[in-house]
């Protein structure tokens, strides 16, 4: 008998969807968007229908396996949990917990997920992986700015006259801010894409900015100039709500309109329209995250917040520099869920720079890994570093579904449920503020089992069994208990589906800031206390010096897979380098051409794709390709983090290019 169920997208992506979910005899048959739900209505991308074939594919891990003299072999759970375990008690007896490695990334958006944490906890320790590789300097950047990274209401900006969509492709990755966009164009709001690619959300905008890769800082800067020359600065704001104007006057007068116009490669008179944009609005700013995973990253989107604040956009209704929603993910216990406060031996390397601190050997070093929530040896920076590293490591334990690149490099893989197959509520604290409710709907396939009864059955052998001894209701509801007095219950969400979360949809209307001087913070009191240099000044990227190698090389998210969870499912298997005209006409090629793309950590193969618009130096090549469908651009990619917040710098890779002569 076919039945339907509400349900959640788990992956880590902007839209946080509402799923409608059919099951016949026990297995998913369908998954489909929820028309209620009154952000996603409805509408999903095919990365969330595929999560039926995540489920239901042959390909799926069933069994617990051991590596024995390099090939994999199928054992019981029980002599699984008893032999890590039992490596955990020794390891920790021996060297002390810091010797083993949690790598785990964010794969699955579900609040039980967070338990990993709770576990180390109550384990003593470890080493723990910090850092973001994907928004952590642009997070650390609005924290200086504003006291927190917090975006509008998707529907507010229906109530913005200009919409700046600044590095984020949401036709791929935001469909339903996408989705608003070509509403938005229906009603006369002018639409302006500033990206280094002219990709298909590029092609929808009225205005296309082409910029080079790693200086939309000094862009904003020159926009600022002209708000200055134009005299609609907004006094008002920057008199009575803001901190450290004056400190920031002084960067703008280090550079002059002709060096931003050379630097930038946008036109004066596009700066001036842009000014236009910014003055008359209200002026909406979504910013992505692609431009700031370079070293100079924090300093980028420092800069657009105060292109923003000075030009009036910041706390009214059709404005805003959208960034993330940290109070969605704010709303929960988190630290109740995980047992923050219990104080432990804790040591960090951050997620760039995990395989150098594991092959320096400098402490303790590294004598099990597990990872969990991730694919490092696909989606790390510089993949032969991480390789090296997970090569030295005596015991590593991979928790997954599929066998990945980096559970090739296990001595134990534990296979995991996917999200029909437990229970669990899903939020995403990037885009809207609704929280949803995913069921247990079907059996798990084989024997595989959910995250929280791995780390259940192990704290049970390792003598913390109860921490542990709770229902997964009981879990939930200690991760919402910050949420009772405002009337969200587990049983609520459970029966309504999903909630809206007690969060403003302007932030900072009454412009009383999260900063210590409680003012928008031209000048960052807090990292200053910090000991950073709090000042609002551009930085350059990392990898600028060009006679090397001459391109920019980019690795936007691929369209049709999230990071690396759906190219195995796909049978895809050609590298796409996408390159510019002025490039194609350099080395005479043309589309499906075969190249290399090459620097000093790496190189890859692929297919030519020639994208006319985009900035002339400028390649991409999407992320999250396995090894046997062509290859990690990660393999290019530099392991170095930027210098506000500890955020990834993948973008900020140079590369050179050739052409693969046919042999026929
Ligand atoms: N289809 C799909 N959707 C996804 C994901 C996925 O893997 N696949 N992943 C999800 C996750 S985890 C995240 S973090 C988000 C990310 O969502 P986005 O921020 O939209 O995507 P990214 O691919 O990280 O960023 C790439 C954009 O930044 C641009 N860019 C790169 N360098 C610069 C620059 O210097 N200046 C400017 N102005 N633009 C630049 C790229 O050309 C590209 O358009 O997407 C989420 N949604
Ligand atoms: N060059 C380059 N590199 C990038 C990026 C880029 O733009 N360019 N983007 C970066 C960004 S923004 C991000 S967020 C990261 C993402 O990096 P990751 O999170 O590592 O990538 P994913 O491929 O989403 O997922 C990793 C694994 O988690 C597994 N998984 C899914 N659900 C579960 C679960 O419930 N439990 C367990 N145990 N495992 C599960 C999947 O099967 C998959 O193998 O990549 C980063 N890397
Ligand atoms: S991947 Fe994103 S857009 Fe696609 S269904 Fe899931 S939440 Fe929605
Ligand atoms: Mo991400």
């Amino acid at each position: 008998m076919k039945e339907t169920h509400k349900s959640a997208c788990p992956l880590n992506c902007w839209d946080a969807c509402s799923f409608r979910v059919t099951v016949e005899n026990d297995l998913v048959v369908k998954v489909d968007g929820n028309k209620d739900h009154p952000i996603t209505k409805g509408k999903i991308c095919s990365r969330g229908r595929m999560l039926e074939a995540r489920t239901n594919s042959p390909l799926r891990l069933t069994k617990p396996l051991k590596k024995e003299l390099g090939k994999f072999k199928e054992i019981s759970w029980q002599q699984a949990l008893d032999e890590i375990a039992e490596k955990l008690h020794s390891i920790k007896e021996t060297y002390g917990p810091t010797a083993v490695l949690h790598s785990h990334d964010y794969s699955n958006n579900g609040l039980l997920k967070n338990l990993d944490q709770r576990f180390f906890t109550c384990y003593g320790g470890l080493t723990e992986v910090v850092g973001s590789l994907c928004w952590g300097a642009g997070i650390e950047a609005q924290t200086w700015d504003f006291g927190n990274s917090e975006s509008h209401a998707p529907e507010d900006l229906f109530n913005s006259k200009h919409v700046i969509i600044w590095g984020r492709n949401a036709a791929s990755t935001n469909i339903h801010l996408f989705a608003h966009l070509l509403e938005a164009k229906k009603r006369g709001i002018h639409i302006t894409v500033i990206d280094p690619l002219f990709h298909k959300t590029a092609q929808i905008a009225d205005t296309y900015v082409s910029i080079r890769p790693g200086m939309d800082g000094l862009l904003a800067i020159g926009i600022i100039k002209e708000l200055q020359r134009l005299n609609v600065l907004n006094r008002s704001f920057i008199e009575n709500y803001s901190y450290g104007f004056n400190d920031f006057m002084r960067t703008l007068d280090e550079y002059s309109l002709d060096e931003i116009v050379e630097e930038t490669s946008v036109k004066k008179d596009m700066i001036t329209l842009l000014a236009k944009q910014y003055s008359q609005g209200p002026t909406s700013t979504y910013l992505g995250l692609g431009l700031q995973r370079y070293a100079n990253g924090g300093h980028t989107i420092r800069l657009i917040d105060a292109l923003v604040a000075v030009s009036g956009n910041i706390g009214i209704s059709g404005g805003g520099a959208n960034y993330g929603n940290l109070s969605v993910g704010q709303s929960f216990s988190l630290d109740a869920l995980t047992l923050a406060d219990k104080k432990v031996e804790k040591r960090t390397f951050t997620r760039m720079n995990q395989a150098e601190k594991i092959l320096s050997n400098e402490g303790v070093p590294i004598r099990m890994a597990i990872v969990t929530r991730g694919n490092p040896v696909t989606q790390l920076p510089d993949t032969n570093q991480v390789e090296k590293a997970f090569l030295s490591i005596d015991t590593i334990v991979v928790i997954d579904q599929y066998m990945t690149d980096t559970a090739e490099f296990a001595d134990y893989v534990l296979p995991c449920t996917t999200v029909f197959e437990e229970e669990d509520i899903y939020y995403a604290s990037m885009y809207h503020s609704y929280v949803n409710y995913g069921p247990k709907l079907v059996s798990p396939k084989g024997e595989s089992k959910s995250d929280r009864w791995i780390w259940t059955e192990l704290a049970k052998r390792l003598g913390f069994g109860k921490d542990f001894a709770y229902s997964g209701d009981e879990f939930l509801s200690i991760g919402l208990k910050s949420l009772v007095k405002e009337g969200i219950t587990l049983e609520r969400i459970k029966k309504e589906g999903f909630i809206k979360l007690p969060i403003p949809d302007v932030p900072w209307k009454d412009f009383r800031f999260k900063t210590p001087s409680g003012k928008y913070e031209f000048t960052s009191n807090m990292a200053t206390r910090e000991g950073y240099d709090g000042r609002l000044t551009f930085q350059y990227p990392l990898e600028v010096e060009k006679e090397k190698h001459p391109y920019h090389l980019v690795s936007k998210h691929p369209s049709r897979s999230n990071h690396s969870q759906h190219f195995h499912l796909l049978n895809d298997d050609k590298v796409v380098v996408e390159i510019s005209e002025v490039i194609a006409n350099e080395h005479v090629l043309k589309d499906r051409d075969k190249v290399i793309v090459f620097n000093d950590r790496g190189q890859i193969e692929g297919f030519v794709k020639i994208t006319p618009k985009s900035h002339a130096d400028t390649i991409n090549i999407d992320e999250g390709r396995w090894k046997s469908f062509g290859g990690t651009v990660n393999i290019l990619t530099n392991s170095g983090q930027s210098q506000i917040g500890l955020g990834g710098i993948q973008y900020d890779c140079l590369v050179s290019l050739r052409k693969v002569d046919s042999i026929t």
